[in-house]
């Protein structure tokens, strides 16, 4: 079934000017970028995306590091595209990620580890009305 997953490029590829080769291997593995903006992320708006994480030991660093720089949020269009995308990404911690996958290729640690992508189909459509309107999102 097509799907619409949601992407973030986190600050540690943005800075590094790694936003078209983590474009590419998305393209490669044949999901669409539908809709895509490069934007600066408040503490309001990383906190609310982060929401689920909020008990978690490691929250205030990851605020931190997702307002530290800009981030370039995505939607991705594909065949399975939630699951697909998470393969594509590879595991949380890029020492376990597998070969070829964006946090294999990119990611420095568990923290900063270069993207993000849905877990889920309830939680893309969620995710994707945080940060586009559906006249941004062109298919
Ligand atoms: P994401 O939500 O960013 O796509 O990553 P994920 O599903 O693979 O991992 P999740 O468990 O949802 O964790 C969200 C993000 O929190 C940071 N994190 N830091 N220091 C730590 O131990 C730790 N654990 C998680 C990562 O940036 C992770 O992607
Ligand atoms: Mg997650």
């Amino acid at each position: 079934m097509t799907e619409r997953t949601f992407s973030i490029i986190k600050p540690d590829a943005t800075r590094r000017n790694l936003t078209g080769k983590v474009n590419a291997v998305i393209e490669d593995a044949g999901l669409r970028i539908v809709a895509q903006k490069r934007i600066q992320m408040s503490r309001a708006q990383a906190e609310k995306f982060y929401e689920i994480h909020s008990e978690r030991p490691f929250f205030g660093e990851l605020v931190e590091f997702m307002t530290s720089a800009p981030v370039v949020v995505q939607v991705l269009e594909g065949e399975s595209a939630v699951t697909k995308y998470r393969e594509v990404m590879g595991a949380t911690n890029p020492a376990q990620a597998a070969e070829g996958t964006i946090r294999k290729l990119y990611a420095e640690s568990v923290g900063e580890n270069s993207v993000h992508g849905s877990d889920s189909l309830e939680n893309a459509k969620l995710e994707i009305a945080q940060f586009f309107s559906d006249d941004e999102i062109v298919g």
